[in-house]
């Protein structure tokens, strides 16, 4: 099995700038999805699925919530030598400081993997929604005799300004990469692809930062010198001089590093048949809660996905994603919205506390209008809000919430009294 000589690891994150605020007290893998998930379930899921289970996730900041998720969802038998481990950037002799990039961060993680037997390391970007056959992936780079084989899917042009670009020969070994280029840059750049991508306009081979390398070709690219990124050093200098392949996919797989593409891929689920499949017969694994099932008073409910142990007495609920133990008062209308719910149900004291000092409970009150909104989890809003995001308004910051690219961001634990406008 080749699963057994294969390390895996996934590229948590920096800063997790363009998530924030979302990413302002914890870090990228521990960001909420689909209402039930962490952002690093879906990498690791992908992993498991393809009976990959040694897996390292490199992160810059070793939130508490990364650390408890990980512990709390990924048992393994003390039989297996299966493991997720997280290695955040750390401070050793020969080490100062943060991780630089993407091949710094691994660098500075190779003493940890090789106390680990393996032959070939899979590298991973922690905030892509897709389900792919890694095993597949890692035959075809074996069969092929690759040193390393990069990941690769059909976009068209203006997409491909964000993603590495690169061409194929006949054999898919790869000739030449460039790394995001500009909108004059990337003419010339075209590839032969099926139909059907074509019919798309996606005539442009981009890397989904997806990596099979050899271990071998890995540490002698990475020990000794001092390249941060595998985008902007390690791929173009391997290519022409290692055997560099491609390995297209052509399935659904979309990156989720800023506000907009979050919350596109979330509400996406909601979709008649989504482009990302939460039935498909590789499930996604997440922790698993004790939770009671949902509650609806008399909702209309309209393409809305709802998680576990949810009390909902709205009026409406339209093009929506509703998290774990969310709670939703009478009157209420809900649409594009992504409400990543609670941690903690509220005692029935605390709510009677609460209702005498006119504080507004967890969750969402009564008679609000929210749209276009993500609210954080633990949110308290109270009756009679409106919370209306939309592109004519400008991006702004708050101490309560943030508005990026017409979305309303509600900041995690954030209060917002009876009445408020946004
Ligand atoms: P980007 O996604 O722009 O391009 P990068 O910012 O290096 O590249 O991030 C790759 C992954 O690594 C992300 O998941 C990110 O969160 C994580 N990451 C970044 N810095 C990190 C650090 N210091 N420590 C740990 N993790 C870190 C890359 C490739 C392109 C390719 C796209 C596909 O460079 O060629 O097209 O991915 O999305
Ligand atoms: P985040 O999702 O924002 O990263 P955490 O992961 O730190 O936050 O918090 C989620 C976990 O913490 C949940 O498992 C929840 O049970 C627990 N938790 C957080 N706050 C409380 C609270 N006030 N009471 C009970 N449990 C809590």
């Amino acid at each position: 099995m080749i699963a057994s000589k294969v390390i895996s690891i996934i590229l948590g994150g920096g800063q997790g700038s363009r998530l924030f605020p979302l990413t302002a007290t914890r870090s990228k893998p521990a960001v909420p999805i689909a209402g039930k998930y962490r952002l690093v379930d879906i990498p690791i899921s992908n992993c498991l699925n393809a009976g990959l289970n040694r897996i390292f996730v490199l992160t810059q900041f070793n939130s508490a919530s990364l650390n408890k998720h990980i512990k709390n969802t990924y048992h393994f038998s003390v039989f297996s030598k299966a493991f997720v481990d997280i290695l955040a950037a750390e401070q050793t002799p020969g080490n100062t400081g943060w991780y630089q990039g993407t091949a710094d961060a691994v660098r500075q993680s190779l003493h940890h993997l090789k106390q680990h037997d393996f032959e070939y390391v899979l590298i991973l970007s922690g905030d892509q929604l897709y389900q792919m056959d890694f095993e597949m992936m890692i035959n075809n780079h074996v069969e092929k005799g690759a040193d390393i084989t990069i990941a690769t899917i059909p976009v068209n042009a203006k997409d491909g300004t964000s993603f590495g670009i690169l061409k194929a020969d006949a054999e898919t070994n790869i000739t030449s990469f460039t790394e995001k280029p500009n909108a004059d840059q990337i003419i010339g750049w075209e590839s032969e692809v099926s139909e059907e991508m074509h019919a798309q306009g996606r005539n442009y081979l981009a890397s989904m930062g997806i990596y099979v390398f050899n271990k071998d070709v890995l540490i002698s690219m990475l020990e000794g010198n001092e390249n941060h990124d595998f985008g902007k050093e390690i791929i173009p200098g391997a290519v022409g001089h290692k055997k560099v392949i491609s390995y297209q996919y052509e399935g659904y797989w979309t990156d989720i590093g800023n506000i907009d593409s979050f919350f596109e891929a979330n509400l996406g689920l909601t979709d008649d048949v989504p482009q990302f499949n939460l039935f498909d017969k590789n499930p996604v694994y997440s922790r698993a809660r004790m939770l009671p099932p949902t509650k609806i008073l008399s909702t209309k409910l309209e393409k809305t996905i709802i998680a576990d142990g949810c009390i909902i007495n709205a009026e409406e609920i339209v093009h929506s994603v509703i998290g774990i133990r969310t709670r939703i008062g009478k009157g209420t209308k809900i649409s594009d919205c992504y409400v990543m719910g609670s941690d903690h149900y509220q005692t029935i004291e605390e709510i009677e506390g609460a209702n005498k000092s006119q504080r507004p409970l967890t969750g969402i009150g009564e008679n609000c209008v929210i749209s276009n909104a993500i609210l954080d989890k633990n949110c308290f809003i109270g009756n009679n809000v409106t919370i209306k995001g939309g592109h004519h308004l400008a991006d702004f910051e708050h101490e309560k919430y943030t508005i990026k690219e017409g979305i309303i961001v509600v900041k995690k634990n954030a209060v917002i009294e009876e009445g408020t406008v946004i």
